[in-house]
């Protein structure tokens, strides 16, 4: 990388404090040329040692830009391996534009989304999962994910990765030393040994591809639409579950027309919820609307809370909407509890209920929410979420990568099953060494790498 690059690191608003980033072979000149020092600090940041903290002002020909203390940090021991020099100025948007303007008239360039770890990779400091880390890292949203996330950024993941692709390059490399002699016949048992030890590997990879859905969940979260005729106290639910007023209450039935989506920790997991217009006969086109999209998230979404008004009757909608739902995964929560119960059906009895979580709460006073969490968690994620796990939390690029590997060193198991020629074992099982070691990075693309980075912010 021959060019030094720019870029504001925190987010744009105001605040205390705005952090710029400059990385690559001329950052320490570009900062001489933008700042000057005050009082005992270094007479230039190219005279100063690295990994410390200057004081001063920076400068834009001739005119003072803003106070700021700048780190210097030499190359290798930095985020990208270059030299790097960070500048925290005063927080609000326009200091720091204006910081990161003199930056660029002095030599820089800006940086594109991802572009300071797309380098630490380049630069062989982190790993492609590692990478991939940062971004989950800034994106998480709940503990348990950021846990995940600092786990694979330590390399946890990587190792596993690794040793899974060395198994892979062993087997690889012993059925090759048999392919460069021809004459020798492979042994039946030096068959069955490859054999063996190939499924002891695809066994390896199938552990890993069972926890990709949990990966998915601590990453993007799980839906889940809040279902049930008007008024029965869906938007109070949601606004319950979010511990705040999201989404308007009232007595009037049909008050909330449009959908509505939030997320909220629980038990760890970021789960989405989504509010819904009730569904009933609509009374007016906007109306006609809001059902169809409610319907749409109900498709959409992984499972439903079904919310039903104990303080009433059983009304013919929630007996059709019980129904409508017999086919989706549902927990059904019996609304109201602290009004006398009217509720003159047992729904345990319906047939159309099979399996579903009950659960009695009252929206109003906040009772039997917590078992309502509990039950919500274990839908999502039966189990415990354990320590090891989070080790292997992989994503949905990991997951595709292992999959093709999987599927290759099945082909390379039948190859070898059926006496095949061992050149076409080998061919597949270079084929499933190359999976794998796309999710560490060993084998990439620049599109790849494109597509991954571009996801990152720019200034990360
Ligand atoms: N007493 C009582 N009233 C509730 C409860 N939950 C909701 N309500 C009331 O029921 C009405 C409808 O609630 P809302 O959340 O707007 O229902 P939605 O139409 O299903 O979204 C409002 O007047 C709420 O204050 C509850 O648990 N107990
Ligand atoms: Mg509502």
């Amino acid at each position: 990388m021959d060019d030094t690059i720019a870029a504001i690191a925190t987010p744009l608003g105001e605040g205390g404090l705005a952090v710029l980033r400059i990385s690559g072979p001329e950052a320490v000149l570009i900062g001489d040329r933008c700042f000057q020092p005050v009082g005992r600090s270094a007479s230039s940041l190219s005279n100063a040692p690295t990994h410390t903290v200057h004081f001063g002002h920076i400068v834009n020909k001739g005119k003072r830009v803003d106070e700021a203390l700048v780190t210097v940090m030499l190359a290798p021991r930095t985020f990208t391996r270059e030299n790097v020099i960070e500048i925290a100025c005063h927080g609000g948007v326009l200091p720091a534009k204006m910081v990161l303007e003199t930056l660029l008239q002095n030599g820089a360039r800006l940086a594109t989304p991802g572009e300071f770890t797309r380098r630490a990779f380049l630069n062989g400091r982190i790993d492609l999962a590692q990478a991939e880390a940062v971004a989950d890292l800034i994106h998480s949203r709940t503990e348990v994910a950021l846990r995940a996330a600092s786990e694979q950024l330590a390399g946890k993941l990587s190792h596993h990765v690794n040793k899974l692709r060395d198994q892979l390059m062993q087997t690889l490399a012993h059925i090759e030393a048999h392919i460069d002699f021809p004459d020798e016949d492979i042994a039946p048992e030096t068959r069955s040994q490859l054999i063996a030890r190939l499924e002891s590997v695809a066994a390896k990879v199938e552990g890993f591809l069972e926890h990709a859905a949990e990966g998915q969940i601590l990453r993007r979260g799980i839906r889940v639409a809040i279902a049930g005729r008007p008024n029965a106290g869906k938007s109070s639910l949601l606004n319950q579950l979010l511990g705040r007023d999201r989404a308007i209450v009232s007595a009037i039935p049909g008050t909330t027309r449009d959908t509505i989506e939030e997320t909220a920790n629980i038990r760890g997991l970021p789960i989405i919820f989504i509010d819904t217009a009730g569904l009933r006969e609509a009374r007016d086109e906007i109306e006609v609307e809001g059902i169809r999209r409610s319907r749409e998230s109900f498709q959409n979404s992984e499972f439903i809370l079904q919310v039903l008004d104990c303080s009433e009757k059983m009304t013919n909608s929630d007996r059709l909407a019980l129904e409508e739902f017999c086919e989706k995964k549902r927990i059904l929560v019996m609304n109201k509890t602290d009004l006398p119960d009217q509720f003159d059906f047992d729904i345990e009895s319906m047939d159309a209920i099979p399996r579903a979580a009950l659960v009695r709460v009252s929206c109003l006073t906040g009772d039997g929410l917590e078992s309502l969490k509990d039950a919500i968690k274990e839908l999502a994620w039966s189990g415990e979420i354990q320590a090891d796990m989070l080790e292997v939390m992989i994503n949905a690029r990991h997951q595709e990568a292992l999959e093709r590997s999987r599927a290759a060193i099945f082909r390379t198991l039948e190859v070898l099953a059926s006496g095949n020629s061992l050149e076409l074992a080998a061919l597949d099982l270079r084929v499933a060494v190359n999976a794998v070691g796309e999710i560490v990075g060993q084998t990439t693309t620049e599109d790849l790498l494109n597509m991954i980075f571009s996801q990152f912010c720019i200034g990360k």
